[in-house]
């Protein structure tokens, strides 16, 4: 058995009642891991670049481990951008090679360019017409339920490869869980942390970090997963928020 613990943090109250989104994070892990990594989810709620958060909900159930499915990992890929309009015309054509519309392309980058406030999750945007498929508002939609299957050993991978900062990891396993999803065919995200400018497309099972998405000391971040129609957009919203996954390195 393994328990799921999310956490969500806020700065101005709530996100419910209009605080500014800090940071989140989900985990998949031990009974005897619990005590730990709830604390140091705490502290990155209380010691992140973004702020302070004065709002912080901690979320802990059980998952069973029948309903546990295990998937690989995405291959990583880096494209070293010479600026942010070289990332961003590489992430273009990473997204058109699996098969996404110019219009859908264009769309989610309008939309992640004209956010004026951080959302907590993600927008669903359909391949084809570009049209967006959720209706969750600035809440967006928030994977959960996900984590590798051996953290201490992705660790070491990671750090034996350079990658120590944990954006990377936790990103790997979000992008494994959402293009797993049926449906789900592409995906384009940078942080929305001031210092972070690296972000990544994942399509046709790879994830392509591309090291310029933004301007330094820029807080505009989000996520788009591109889904081809016709789809159950609830079975899908499940399946991301719902499902529990692990993540395996070794697959
Ligand atoms: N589900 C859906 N959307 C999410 C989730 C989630 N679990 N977590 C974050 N987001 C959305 C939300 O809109 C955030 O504002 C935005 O993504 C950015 O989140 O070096 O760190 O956690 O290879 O700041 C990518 C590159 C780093 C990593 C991405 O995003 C690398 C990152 P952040
Ligand atoms: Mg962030």
């Amino acid at each position: 058995m393994l328990y799921s613990i999310r956490m969500r943090s806020a700065q101005g109250g709530a996100h419910e009642h209009g605080g500014h989104h800090i940071s989140g994070a989900e985990r998949l892990i031990t009974k005897q891991d619990l005590p730990q990594i709830t604390e140091n989810l705490i502290k990155r709620a209380l010691n992140h670049e973004k702020g302070r958060a004065d709002f912080i909900r901690l979320t802990i159930e059980e998952v069973k481990s029948k309903d546990i499915i295990t998937i690989p990992m995405l291959k990583m890929e880096t494209y070293t951008a010479m600026d942010v309009n070289d990332g961003h015309k590489n992430a273009r054509e990473f997204l058109a090679n699996a098969g996404i519309s110019k219009i859908a392309i264009e769309n989610a980058m309008i939309y992640l360019l004209s956010l004026q406030e951080n959302m907590r999750g993600a927008i669903l945007i359909d391949a084809t017409t570009g049209k967006r498929l959720d209706d969750t508002g600035m809440r967006g939609i928030r994977v959960s339920r996900m984590d590798f299957k051996d953290t201490l050993q992705a660790k070491k991978h990671f750090d034996e490869l350079g990658y120590t900062d944990n954006h990377v990891q936790e990103a790997l396993v979000l992008a494994s869980k959402v293009l797993s999803a049926p449906n789900v065919i592409g995906e384009l995200c940078w942080s929305d942390d001031p210092n972070y400018i690296i972000g990544y497309v994942s399509a046709n099972n790879a994830y392509h970090r591309i090291t310029k998405m933004k301007p330094l000391h820029s807080n505009q971040g989000g996520r788009v997963f591109f889904v081809k129609t016709p789809v159950d957009i609830n079975s899908l919203q499940n399946y991301l928020e719902r499902q529990p996954v692990i993540v395996d390195i070794n697959l």
